[in-house]
């Protein structure tokens, strides 16, 4: 089925969601992902063309539960489990008004509505940008896309097989038709994380477009 894309961007019920383009998420960051840094000339084309433009910010504190060196004789990448299941452990990365928790510099944006920050709270992780990882804590999301009258998101930025993954589903669950543009994320990949993130996006009824699919 082909959808009409074409001049939803621009459509008051529509919003680009823009995540986690920050520092650390950037080559040389703390959890860098591979060429995150190209995605930012394309984000900032693809914002131009939306009338609404949310950005999430990974604003964790310090010792954050989902930092491996808050977990003794853990390293980043180990699995482990907590009261809310089971939890991967990272380098420390976006600590809170640190650089590498700041967006990129070249992110031109400046109707963006909303900065959201997520992963706040010191002993639960939030890939998503609506529910966090005990999924029940609402980030206030859904309510605030809602009220505004948006019935539609697209998601992109870092990384897709993670916090843009978790925010796409939430999106769908809480009832917005969803979109991912694949050519605007940038995966971590790890131990089949892409792969499984395609097929968890694609059962939910995610919709997997590319850039080019909003023009044409
Ligand atoms: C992310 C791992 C930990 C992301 C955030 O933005 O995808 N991944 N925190
Ligand atoms: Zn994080």
């Amino acid at each position: 089925m082909t959808v009409p894309l074409s001049g939803i961007a621009a459509d008051p019920r529509a919003a680009l969601l823009v995540i986690d383009m920050q520092y650390d998420f950037m080559p040389g960051g703390a959890l860098a992902v591979a060429e995150g840094d190209a995605l930012v000339p394309l984000i900032n084309q693809l914002a131009a063309q939306f009338r609404n433009v949310v950005i999430t910010q990974d604003w964790h504190p310090a010792a954050h539960i989902s930092f491996a060196s808050s977990h003794a004789g853990r390293a980043p990448f180990d699995s482990i489990a907590l009261p809310y299941g089971s939890q991967t452990l990272w380098p420390d990365h976006c600590v809170q008004a640190t650089r590498g928790a700041e967006l990129h510099g070249d992110l031109d944006i400046p109707h963006a509505q909303l900065i959201l920050r997520k992963g706040c709270n010191a002993g639960i992780d939030s890939y998503s940008a609506f529910v966090e990882a005990d999924r029940t804590t609402q980030t206030g999301l859904a309510g605030y896309l809602k009220e505004r009258g948006i019935d539609s998101v697209f998601v992109v930025g870092l990384a897709l097989d993670f916090c843009v993954a978790w925010s796409a589903l939430d999106a769908r669950a809480a009832g917005f038709n969803t979109w991912v543009i694949a050519d605007a994320c940038k995966a971590i990949d790890l131990a089949g994380s892409l792969e499984k993130a395609w097929r968890d996006l694609t059962a939910a009824g995610v919709v997997r477009i590319d850039s080019a699919d909003l023009t044409g």
